[in-house]
């Protein structure tokens, strides 16, 4: 408990946890089950190239997702670079700049132009009107991602890429077992893309997938993942090492399984936070997730409104760091005020407001496995007594005596 500035860590006090609290899932599986299924593949001496681990868990998650088709690659980068190759694009792709660096980098390496566009400030994801602005004769493509696991305006989206004779496809990244209008992420546009990174809710400490009910598009790219023929050949622009393998697999398939646990473990710290964090002013969490939907709640996300609270977004993250919580700036800064692109796109660097705004205001807090709920109320509270100490804190930190 602190009781005066004095015992903040960033002023010489103790931390408030001892070990580091993650914003990364890092959800560990059975350590039993992990080295029995380790020995399978030790037994099978079989480790990559399409083995029966990746085929089980390819048939899992087509089952989890009521999807036609899953297609396992190396991570969620590769699968998205390698989706766009086979959608056969060429030109310009309508994409968020709010989002993970790789959404769009994997535009870059398919031969694709990134147009930036802004998200909606209420959901954080790609705004179908503005995305409308946009499109011209060069434009190929929307790719919208499903920011913090909430699905984007599918609908709106879809109407505006068939009107437009546009291809449409998701960065899924963060999505990962949440369903939108009762149809599981995996199941909209042209297709779908997963991350497994060990980060995620679903880990395979690098994995990646893509969903589709189309069937020339799986075919794509399983031709695609693998650089010789095995599987039938179906036309591909240029194939690489896109394999998953079976060690990803198992880690996978065991994560899986402990997926609805860790899905209700988010769910129960979600509401811990939403009731601890109530009453603070100048915090809250931005959009509430719909309970008639299936959600991951895999990112905690706060907004910090620095006028309210007292101190700004930077300042609390800097403060938590020394508490050992590692709050994450995601994404901060937005894409489009990255190089290369802030200096190849420079014309449109002050076009999104909506972006810039969230991109200076929102922070992640820590969820997953090693959060508790008294971890949470403790530093929900920690937050309450900033808020109350907002200007002593500013002061100090500023290097001004109050
Ligand atoms: N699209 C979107 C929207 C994405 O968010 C991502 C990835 C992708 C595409 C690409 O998918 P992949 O190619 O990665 O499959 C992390 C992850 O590296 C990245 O996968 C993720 N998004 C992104 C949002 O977050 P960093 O640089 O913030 O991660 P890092 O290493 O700082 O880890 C976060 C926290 O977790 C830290 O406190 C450390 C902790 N951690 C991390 C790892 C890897 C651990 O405790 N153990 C670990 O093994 O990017």
């Amino acid at each position: 408990h602190k009781k005066t500035t004095d015992d903040l860590a960033v002023f010489g006090g103790a931390p408030l946890f001892k070990d580091h609290k993650h914003v990364g899932q890092i959800n560990l599986p059975d350590w039993e089950h992990f080295k029995k299924e380790f020995q399978g593949i030790f037994d099978r001496v079989f480790f990559t190239n399409h083995g029966p681990k990746v085929n089980e868990l390819e048939d899992r998650l087509a089952d989890f997702l009521k999807v036609k088709h899953i297609v396992c690659m190396t991570n969620g980068t590769i699968s998205l670079m390698m989706a766009a190759r086979c959608l056969g694009l060429q030109g310009e792709v309508i994409v968020p700049a709010f989002t993970f660096i790789a959404t769009v980098q994997t535009l870059v390496w398919a031969g694709l132009k990134p147009v930036f566009c802004d998200v909606d400030p209420a959901t954080h994801n790609i705004s179908p009107q503005k995305a409308a602005q946009l499109i011209n004769s060069n434009t190929c493509a929307i790719l919208g991602v499903h920011l913090w696991g909430r699905p984007c305006d599918t609908r709106q989206l879809e109407t505006l890429a068939s009107e437009n004779k546009l291809a449409l496809f998701f960065d899924a990244a963060h999505a990962f077992g949440c369903s939108h209008r009762g149809i599981m992420v995996g199941n909209h546009g042209d297709v779908e893309v997963f991350s497994m990174h060990a980060t995620k809710v679903l880990n395979a400490a690098e994995g990646g997938f893509a969903a589709t009910n189309d069937d020339l598009m799986a075919d794509k790219l399983r031709t695609m993942r693998n650089f010789h023929a095995n599987e039938s050949y179906t036309p591909v622009p240029v194939r690489i090492n896109g394999k998953m393998s079976e060690a990803q697999a198992v880690m996978g398939l065991l994560s899986l399984e402990d997926f609805p646990a860790n899905r209700e473990r988010n769910k129960a710290l979600y509401y811990a936070y939403s009731s601890n964090l109530s009453g603070i002013e100048g915090i809250s969490l931005p959009a509430s997730f719909d309970e008639n939907e299936q959600n991951n709640y895999q990112y905690l996300v706060v907004d910090v409104e620095p006028e309210t609270f007292g101190l700004n977004r930077d300042e609390v993250v800097r403060i938590l760091e020394t508490e050992n919580v590692l709050a994450r700036r995601y994404f901060m800064p937005g894409v489009h005020r990255t190089l290369p692109f802030s200096k190849q796109y420079a014309e449109c660097i002050d076009k999104l407001p909506a972006t810039d705004f969230l991109c200076g205001r929102l922070m992640q807090l820590p969820v997953g496995q090693s959060v508790s709920i008294e971890d949470v109320a403790r530093l929900c509270e920690f937050l309450r007594f900033c808020e109350k100490n907002a200007s002593k804190i500013h002061n100090r930190i500023s290097g001004v005596n109050s």
